[in-house]
């Protein structure tokens, strides 16, 4: 992509309404724009973020055994009057009438409706376990929307839900999703710290929430030391998936100092983002609205269920809060907008044209995705740019480099700057970043 020919509306300025630094980059940055309270538009570069996170949470579901469908963002009140939770939900179910005076509502989320689907189409202990998802809009008219679209009114959500026989293979189903969510989180660079958590209003016994720690984190925090030792063991090459499942195969209670289990002198205080929360609730929804299936000594019971959310708008945001400096964003290279920064740092001279064109040709023919800033303007204002948008590297071209026949390489995240031979240079890239 040719700068010259983007939509990239980034701002010198720091805009005063944002109070958090990713909304402030978010905006600087012009990857969303706000369209009225909690609700956002997204831009060119925000929307590839987006939907970069978004194909990874749904590579990992897939690989879970789950199966992606799409239901509807508007739905009839009729389900969750079956349910109770019509009334229960509260002011943060946007409701509307349609022309015929029917109670319609904009989903917050969807157990509903998809104990509706398992009631119609599951029949037998055949027919089960089953995972569903979708990846869809929610709305949740938040009192306080705030920090930008860390905590919107319209989000994007992935939602599964699982059904099982019995709370055995529920559970069951609920660690698999576990497991995918650490690998899931740790594929979009982060480390996300899993705590029991209170259910609240979608109900049962069973929940655990991701958080991202983060210093401007919404809630209070506390886990095991031993956390951090087995990351650090790990030396990050591969997320130690089963180590973490150990920890919390302990079944911790929520945090409760007079009878945590984790002595205090491991006991870590932290705050956090949360980016993901995860649920057995039995059969609550089942047997309200009668999802029913014969066991295998024939006998009529309810499904056992649990839901599973992760906030992929959140975390647009959230890995912003993680990964950032002075300078702008850091973007992990999973989901980096554009993995290589072109930067033509003297447009009109035939060499670094040539040299900027040939170079940008060779990374898109071997898969690189290359922003190219092809702009007249200074190197000054060129190197701001591409440090606050945040891409893993910027290949630098100017004509005294090219005299010595080099370019220079920065690495956004470590902020070393080499001057390489400009064959050793494509090489280089190209052997790391093609896909
Ligand atoms: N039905 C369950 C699981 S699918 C559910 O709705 N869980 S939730 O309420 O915890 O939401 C799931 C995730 O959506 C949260 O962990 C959070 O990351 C994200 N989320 C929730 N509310 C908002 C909001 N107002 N703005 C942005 N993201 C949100």
């Amino acid at each position: 992509m040719r700068l010259s020919q983007y939509f990239l509306p980034t701002l010198k300025e720091t805009p005063q309404e944002a109070q958090v630094v990713s909304h402030r980059l978010m905006l600087r940055a012009g990857m969303i724009s706000q369209s009225t309270s909690g609700i956002y538009s997204w831009l060119p570069l925000g929307s590839i973020v987006l939907r970069k996170i978004e194909a990874i949470v749904r590579n990992e579901l897939n690989q879970s055994g789950a199966h992606e469908v799409v239901l509807p963002t508007i739905q009839s009140a009729d389900l969750w009057k079956e349910s109770g939770r019509y009334d229960a939900y509260g002011a943060e179910m946007l409701r509307f009438q349609d022309r015929h005076d029917r109670d319609m509502l904009y989903t917050p989320t969807a157990e509903e409706l998809m104990t509706d689907i398992a009631r119609r189409y599951l029949r037998s202990y055949r027919d089960l376990p089953q995972s569903l998802y979708q990846i869809q809009w929610k709305f949740r008219d938040e009192i306080r929307p705030r920090f930008g679209v860390m905590r919107g009114r319209e989000f994007y959500m992935k939602d599964a839900y699982s059904f099982d026989v019995n709370e055995k293979g529920a559970r069951e189903s609920y660690f698999r999703m576990m497991r995918a969510y650490i690998k899931t989180f740790d594929r979009l660079g982060l480390t996300a710290v899993p705590v029991r958590a209170d259910p609240g209003p979608i109900g049962g016994d069973l929940s655990h929430e991701f958080h991202i720690i983060a210093s401007t984190g919404e809630s209070l925090l506390y886990y095991d030391r031993k956390l951090e030792d087995i990351m650090a063991e790990s030396g990050h090459t591969e997320v130690p998936v089963d180590a973490i499942m150990d920890l919390y195969a302990m079944e911790e209670e929520m945090h409760d100092p007079e009878n945590c289990p984790v002595p205090a002198s491991d006991l870590r205080q932290a705050r956090g983002i949360e980016v993901g929360h995860i649920f057995y609730f039995g059969t609550k929804y089942s047997e309200a609205l009668g999802a029913n299936i014969t066991d295998f000594d024939g006998k009529i019971l309810p499904i056992h269920m649990g839901s599973y959310g992760i906030g992929i708008s959140r975390l647009v945001a959230a890995i912003i809060e993680a990964s950032h400096d002075e300078a702008g964003i850091i973007w992990p290279e999973s989901v980096a907008p554009f993995q290589i920064a072109l930067i033509n740092l003297k447009v009109g001279d035939s060499a670094c044209d040539e040299t900027c064109q040939n170079i940008y040709d060779r990374l898109i023919e071997s898969g690189v995705t290359v922003l190219y800033d092809d702009r007249q303007t200074g190197a000054g204002d060129k190197f701001a740019t591409m440090d606050l948008i945040g891409l893993p590297w910027q290949v630098r071209v100017g004509p005294k480099g090219l005299k010595a026949g080099t370019v220079e390489i920065k690495c956004r995240r470590s902020g070393v700057v080499q001057e390489i031979s400009l064959g050793s240079a494509l090489t280089q890239l190209t052997a790391t970043l093609a896909a």
